[in-house]
């Protein structure tokens, strides 16, 4: 398998925790690519133009990250990081949601407040965002209390929250979530030290 990735994108992360924790890591050869760059083929594999995008064995590109995240979980002959059924199954989905949710909210503050020009800004925009992803914090932190950290086995939900809370600790260090939401914060240092989570840890492009 190729995966197409990015080293700082948080979705690629969230694949590449499942990749570790599935025992699937050697197998993907990974191949750099900047999906803004005017040059790049990417589209030719995915037609949204994101990383991650992984090619499998046979040739299908698959996208996008909850999508990459259940095909390396069906090769997966372990436990499985996506519950089979029932609530457990939509519990952990939900909230792998409520964190992908509160990276593109993340995603489109970044770009409103950091590479925008300054006379095209929009507050209204940048702060809608940002109440995204205060509300989505909130409810990985109601959840806190119930997700695994070092021992046993992860779910999508850990996965697509710490690589979540990551990235936002690298693009907007100043943004403060901590003080309000203890149960979250001690959750995340306590998983920061799982093995898939130390081998992945972004650093700042
Ligand atoms: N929903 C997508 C989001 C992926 C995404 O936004 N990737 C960013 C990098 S972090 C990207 O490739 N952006 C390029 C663009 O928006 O054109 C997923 O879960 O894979």
């Amino acid at each position: 398998m190729k995966l197409r990735y990015s080293p700082t994108s948080p979705y690629v992360r969230k694949v590449s925790i499942t990749a570790i924790e599935t025992g699937l890591s050697d197998k993907i050869e990974r191949v750099t690519t900047d999906p803004w760059s005017a040059e790049t083929d990417l589209g030719n594999s995915n037609p949204i133009g994101k990383v991650p995008c992984l090619i499998t064995d046979g040739g299908m590109a698959i996208y996008d990250s909850p999508v990459i995240c259940e095909y390396l979980d069906s090769l997966n002959t372990g436990e499985k990081l996506i519950p089979a059924s029932g609530e457990a199954r939509f519990k952990a989905l939900t909230l792998a949601a409520a964190a992908d949710g509160m990276l593109d909210a993340g995603v489109l503050l970044l770009i409103e407040t950091k590479r925008r020009p300054g006379e095209l800004k929009w507050d209204w925009w940048a702060e809608r965002q940002t109440s995204v992803i205060n509300r989505c914090m909130d409810v990985c932190d109601a959840a806190a209390d119930n997700l695994a950290t070092t021992d046993g086995p992860i779910t999508i939900a850990e996965a697509a929250i710490g690589a979540g809370l990551g990235w936002i600790d690298l693009r907007f260090p100043d943004f403060g979530w901590r003080k309000e939401r203890p149960a979250l914060a001690d959750w995340f240092d306590k998983i920061s030290d799982r093995p898939s989570f130390e081998q992945t840890v972004p650093k700042a492009a």
